[in-house]
């Protein structure tokens, strides 16, 4: 089996279409022999797990912004010991739906923590440890509510106002301008053909670029 340690991550809005292009990029890296670890956060263990039950429920609906941020980060932590880690050392590609990206764009952006805050809880729990590439599907913040809620009811995100997911949607984007190497903006607005189209072509590259 190839060995490429390398750790993708995949962002967007709700309804941007993550769930729906992540069997495309595990078959990708499939077809180049790798045997990719697939993985989500809030989630990835027991423990990330139930806190996502806690962190979506929308009985949950007076959670701080604070208390939001450290259960992200306490499941990360466990996530990264656990699961992410020991895969890469291994020599096997993750691909982990949501990451870090995801807390300054809602926490720091849509609850309006700021970013300092969420940096040090990243230098602590991260230490160092960054993706090497982030998909970040970019869609507005109205189409991607109606598709996600065409499809489900909504959780304690979705409840929220279109100016929250405004506001994580503008963090987004001026991340990927701060990391243009790291990430990369797709147009998720476009029919999901031409979506996996631009996928396969970023991950080709890296792969050529990149394998060991
Ligand atoms: N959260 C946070 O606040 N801070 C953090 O640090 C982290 C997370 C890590 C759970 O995430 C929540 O956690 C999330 C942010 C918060 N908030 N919410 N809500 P999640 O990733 O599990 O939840 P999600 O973003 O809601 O996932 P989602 O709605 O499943 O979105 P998606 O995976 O991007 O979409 P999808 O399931 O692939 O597609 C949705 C529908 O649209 C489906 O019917 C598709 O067939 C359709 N679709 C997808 N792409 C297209 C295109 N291109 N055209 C037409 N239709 C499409």
């Amino acid at each position: 089996m190839t060995q490429c340690g390398c750790f993708i991550t995949i962002e967007g809005l709700e309804g941007a279409g993550k769930s729906s292009c992540l069997s495309q990029i595990e078959r990708l890296l499939r077809d180049r022999g790798l045997d990719p670890l697939l993985t989500r956060e809030p989630g990835g263990t027991p423990l990330g797990e139930a806190v996502r039950g806690l962190l979506l429920a929308p009985a949950h609906h007076g959670m701080s912004a604070e208390a939001e941020t450290l259960l992200l980060f306490a499941a990360r932590a466990q996530h990264l010991e656990q699961v992410i880690r020991p895969a890469l050392q291994a020599g096997r590609p993750v691909v982990c739906d949501r990451f870090t990206d995801a807390t300054y764009a809602y926490q720091g952006g849509g609850r309006q923590l700021g970013e300092a805050r969420i940096a040090v809880l990243e230098d602590w729990v991260q230490q160092g440890l960054q993706p090497d590439l982030t998909l970040y599907l970019d869609v507005p913040p109205r189409l991607g509510l109606e598709r996600a809620r065409q499809r489900s009811a909504p959780d304690r995100f979705e409840q929220e106002r279109l100016e929250f997911f405004e506001r994580a949607r503008a963090v987004y984007l001026r991340r990927a301008e701060r990391f243009p190497v790291r990430m990369k903006v797709i147009d998720a607005s476009r029919p999901l053909a031409e979506v996996q189209a631009e996928i396969a072509a970023v991950i080709t590259r890296m792969l050529d670029d990149g394998l060991d």
